[in-house]
């Protein structure tokens, strides 16, 4: 494993460097909201895909694990750029042949977006129990269960365990996963637990009737972390690569 920092305009992404081959496949992982690299579920995707010769790229996104800047400063355009500058930073290491995205909840909300902007350099893309109505609840006055105006933005949200920025949701409210959604002809996996609390099943529903070409593979009772069921989140994982992806 090789742990370093990749520069997003003065601001440094934590990453870590799972290799499988010598020259080879590279999947892009990333945390969800309030998340880090190191939580079991990222750790089980990361090692499924290792298990499948597929290199692993972790990285924190911003105000994240040991990421620069703040949580409550964080917005979904910040962690589009600086997944944008991941996949620069991957695009030139001169061991990797096909590129891939993973991200869980926000990550795989992020996941999507990063598909139909880099639709060119990504092979498949994996959301997993990707949380892609945020920018509908974000329209419609929620966030993560907090009410608010969603025509009058509050300065900042407060709950028990976090504090946002009014621009969380100002960002949040113009995306339209949609447009994305149309822009990736790829390969997609969704790994969704048909239990999760958090974001509804009925989301990964949806999205894999839009996508051109996805798989949803529901983990049935799982909650939105696979708690308990990580066995199955991996399994998922080296179905998808080890069928799939050789054939195409
Ligand atoms: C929300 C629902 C889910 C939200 C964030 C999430 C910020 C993300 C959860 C996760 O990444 O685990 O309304 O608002």
């Amino acid at each position: 494993m090789e742990e370093f920092y990749i520069n997003n305009d003065g601001i440094r992404l934590h990453a870590r460097l799972d290799r499988a081959a010598e020259k080879g496949p590279l999947c892009i992982l990333i945390h969800g909201f309030t998340g880090h690299m190191e939580e079991d579920h990222i750790i089980t995707a990361q090692k499924a895909m290792n298990e499948a010769g597929i290199s692993v790229l972790r990285a924190e996104m911003y105000g994240h694990g040991k990421s620069g800047g703040e949580f409550k400063d964080h917005t979904l355009y910040k962690w589009v750029t600086n997944a944008l500058a991941v996949v620069s930073y991957a695009k030139g290491l001169d061991h990797v042949t096909d590129l891939y995205m993973c991200g869980h909840s926000q990550g795989g909300l992020l996941t999507m977006l990063i598909g139909g902007m880099c639709a060119d350099d990504l092979k498949a893309i994996l959301p997993l129990s990707p949380a892609w109505m945020i920018p509908d609840n974000a329209r419609e006055g929620i966030v993560l269960g907090n009410r608010f105006d969603p025509e009058h933005i509050p300065e900042k949200l407060v709950s028990d365990s976090w504090e946002l920025s009014g621009d969380y949701i100002r960002t949040a409210q113009t995306i339209h996963v949609e447009d994305s959604i149309s822009r990736f002809k790829g390969k997609v996996l969704i790994v969704h637990g048909d239990e999760d609390p958090t974001v509804p099943y009925s989301y990964a529903e949806k999205a894999a009737g839009l996508y051109s070409d996805a798989v949803l593979i529901p983990i049935h009772g799982a909650d939105h972390c696979f708690v308990g069921h990580l066995d199955e989140l991996a399994d998922s994982i080296k179905g998808f690569f080890g069928s799939g992806m050789n054939n195409i």
